[in-house]
């Protein structure tokens, strides 16, 4: 909307400045163009689940796999990823009934308020891995927290969390994460839908 309203006053410009000569009017077209490869730039998933420009251009996306219930536990793993803003996190889904919430660090086993990711739980499996993953971005270097919704056997207080980009020295660290969370009586969940991530076939891809 920014954008086309920003093509249509420079056109409107153009148009209005009825003598100018040609090549200006070509040079406000221009502009309204690279406002509107601008503002597609800054778009962050299409729909068929691609990520695009997050205006970070300087270095090639890394995909992060984290598998939720590993190995039949109640973890991430791994459980600590470094990671630059524009990233791609990955999560394949072990059995049997996971998701992934983001959080803050202070407020452990419950969804950011309205914000952050959710992949729903959509990938129940009882053998092998799910046949979808939930992919999402990575929108800043700050640390982000993150949790199991299920309440079924306590899976955010047994430890069920991982953290991108700990900051060991705030002493935010997983472990304190994870003792608050051990505390908390129950989890919260957000609202089944899936936000801010795309759910996509699993192509059992390696990184
Ligand atoms: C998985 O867990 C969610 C949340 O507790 C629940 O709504 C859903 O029915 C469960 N799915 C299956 C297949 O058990
Ligand atoms: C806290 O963690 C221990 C295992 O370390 C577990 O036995 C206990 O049930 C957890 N508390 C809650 C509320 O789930
Ligand atoms: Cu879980």
């Amino acid at each position: 909307m920014v954008a086309i309203t920003s093509i249509l006053s420079a056109i409107a410009v153009a148009s209005l400045a009825g003598a100018m000569p040609t090549n200006n009017q070509a040079d406000a077209k221009a502009v309204a163009e690279g406002a509107f490869a601008k503002a597609e730039a800054n778009t962050e998933v299409d729909f068929r689940g691609n990520f695009r420009g997050n205006g970070n251009n300087n270095h090639r996306r890394n995909t992060y796999k984290v598998t939720a219930g590993f190995d039949g536990k109640l973890i991430f793993n791994p459980e600590r990823i470094r990671a630059d803003r524009g990233d791609i996190i990955e999560v394949h889904y072990d059995p049997k009934n996971h998701s992934v919430a983001q959080s803050s660090f202070q407020k452990p086993c419950e969804p950011l308020n309205g914000q952050g990711i959710f992949s729903g739980f959509n990938f129940f499996t009882l053998e092998g891995e799910s046949d979808k993953v939930f992919r999402f971005e990575v929108p800043s270097e700050d640390p982000l927290w993150f949790y199991c919704a299920q309440t079924a056997m306590s899976h955010c207080q047994m430890g069920m969390a991982f953290v991108i980009n700990e900051n060991a020295r705030s002493g935010n660290t997983l472990d304190r994460y994870k003792k608050a969370a051990n505390l908390t009586e129950t989890s919260i969940s957000p609202p089944l839908e899936p936000f801010g991530g795309v759910i996509v076939k699993n192509r059992n891809n390696h990184y």
